[in-house]
């Protein structure tokens, strides 16, 4: 199968996480997606689709996408964010939603909207901002890691490195006091 297999890498030469966002003004947080998945070696592609604006092309490219071997897929959108719930409509595949502070309620909209869906249809919706658009990575990152050991191995060492960089800030503020 595409993407994740146990004891294996992952098939670098396909995306098996989709990153897709309302706007191409969204790309400077969801940028921050496709960093972390770059750290990991999970390959992704960034697209953009309106749930609103473009539904006829969002809805060919989520069935598209799944026939490719994405298997987990990030949305990031502002205002009346409606795209992760839309591409959650399409696809069985997870769905993790970013809400973008791109209206003048400062993202606070895109949340609600994102964390608002009917029973039955589930997105994720983390953070408002950079802090979700990389969360988004580290949680597909984390079901990736299922079924993938070497990916889980990654995840393992990059919670252990947080940890040193948060204990070296322990030692450097208890000097000073
Ligand atoms: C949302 O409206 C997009 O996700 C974006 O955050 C916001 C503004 O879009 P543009 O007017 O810049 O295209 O649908």
């Amino acid at each position: 199968g595409p993407g994740a297999e146990p004891g294996r890498g992952i098939d670098v030469s396909k995306p098996v996480v989709s990153i897709v966002m309302g706007s191409d003004s969204d790309l400077e947080t969801m940028k921050e997606s496709a960093a972390i998945l770059a750290k990991f070696a999970v390959p992704c592609e960034l697209r953009v689709f309106s749930a609103h604006r473009s539904p006829n092309l969002l809805a060919r490219y989520v069935r598209a996408a799944e026939r490719g071997g994405v298997m987990v897929f990030i949305a990031g959108a502002g205002a009346a964010a409606a795209l992760p719930g839309s591409v959650a409509a399409l696809t069985t595949r997870p769905v993790l939603g970013v809400p973008l502070p791109s209206s003048h309620l400062q993202g606070l909209d895109a949340l609600l909207a994102i964390a608002q869906m009917p029973a039955g249809t589930p997105a994720a919706a983390l953070a408002i901002g950079v802090a979700g658009a990389k969360n988004a990575a580290l949680l597909a990152i984390q079901i990736l890691a299922l079924s993938n050991r070497p990916l889980a191995g990654k995840l393992s060492a990059f919670k252990a490195a947080q940890e040193r960089e948060i204990g070296k800030k322990d030692a450097r503020v208890r000097r000073l006091g």
